[in-house]
């Protein structure tokens, strides 16, 4: 999808149910939220729209997935009444919980697939607990992209995806390109492989021009960039950061801050991208 190049957009990485983490990170940017948890249009953000670029759920406490599925629920359908101020992307734990909750025929029920909903999928027990809430989780996958692009002039321009994928994949519409913008080859089945080993697309690929692809997916202790290829996953939920990438006109920023332990950190050993 085309994203109009009259506005600017801050792009938000992987969230995971860090939800005061995000309130935080759209407070610098100029979001700020009233009594009801709603965010504020104001003159000074009103020409900015927000873009989540996927995983909202999972790995984080009960409590905070609620909070962070009524929040996202709330202000999509709050900021997008006048104009379309809110958008999400598509990641890999929106589509296995949505498989999931829905009792996708394709997912083969066998002890593994079991292990890994509780493992990796926490989403799931809470939806299938609280029907309300799943169906603002159902309403929001509906209204989820796979890829978002955003065209200045000719010389620039910023595609965005969940996860990294080659560049033949990229805005296209048939069902194997779809799978490959929302997840890569994943880390956890080659755990002692370096991710560009794993991932050589990803910097092979990588010219020194303005057209960036900008994902998350593949978390990291900081930002990383190599060339015009950006992971902005920044691990918040390991007790990083939250971050995010600001696009106005034909220039890109950044933005962080720090995880404020309100909820348990998950753990895991770094796999760093563009380490060379
Ligand atoms: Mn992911």
């Amino acid at each position: 999808m085309i994203l109009p190049s009259n506005y600017e957009y801050i792009v938000i990485g992987d969230v995971h149910g860090c939800i005061d983490e995000l309130k935080t990170l759209l407070a610098k940017q100029g979001f700020r939220t009233n009594q009801e948890n709603l965010l504020q249009i104001t003159s000074e953000n009103q020409n900015k729209s927000i873009i989540l670029l996927g995983d909202f759920v999972d790995k984080a406490s009960d409590e905070k997935l609620r909070e962070t599925i009524e929040f996202i629920y709330n202000n999509y359908k709050h900021l997008n009444q006048e104009r379309q101020r809110f958008y999400l992307v598509r990641g890999n734990h929106e589509n296995m919980v949505y498989r999931y909750i829905t009792n996708d025929a394709t997912i083969i029920v066998t002890p593994k697939t079991i292990a890994n909903k509780e493992k990796y999928y926490n989403s799931v027990a809470l939806l299938e607990k609280e029907p309300r809430l799943k169906e603002l989780f159902l309403e929001l996958y509906k209204e989820c992209s796979v890829w978002y692009k955003y065209i200045y002039q000719e010389h620039f321009s910023v595609t965005l995806t969940h996860a990294p994928c080659e560049e033949k994949y990229l805005a296209k519409e048939d069902s194997i390109s779809q799978k490959k913008m929302v997840k890569c080859l994943s880390r956890s089945k080659n755990p002692t492989m370096p991710l560009d080993e794993l991932l050589p697309y990803i910097h092979e690929e990588a010219k020194d021009n303005q057209h960036y692809h900008i994902f998350g997916h593949l978390s990291q202790p900081n930002i990383r960039q190599y060339k015009n290829r950006i992971c902005i996953d920044t691990s918040a939920i390991y007790g990083e950061m939250l971050s995010c990438v600001i696009i106005k006109k034909d220039t890109l920023s950044f933005d962080s801050t720090p995880f404020e332990f309100k909820q348990k950190k998950g753990e895991q050993t770094y796999n760093l991208l563009f380490d060379f």
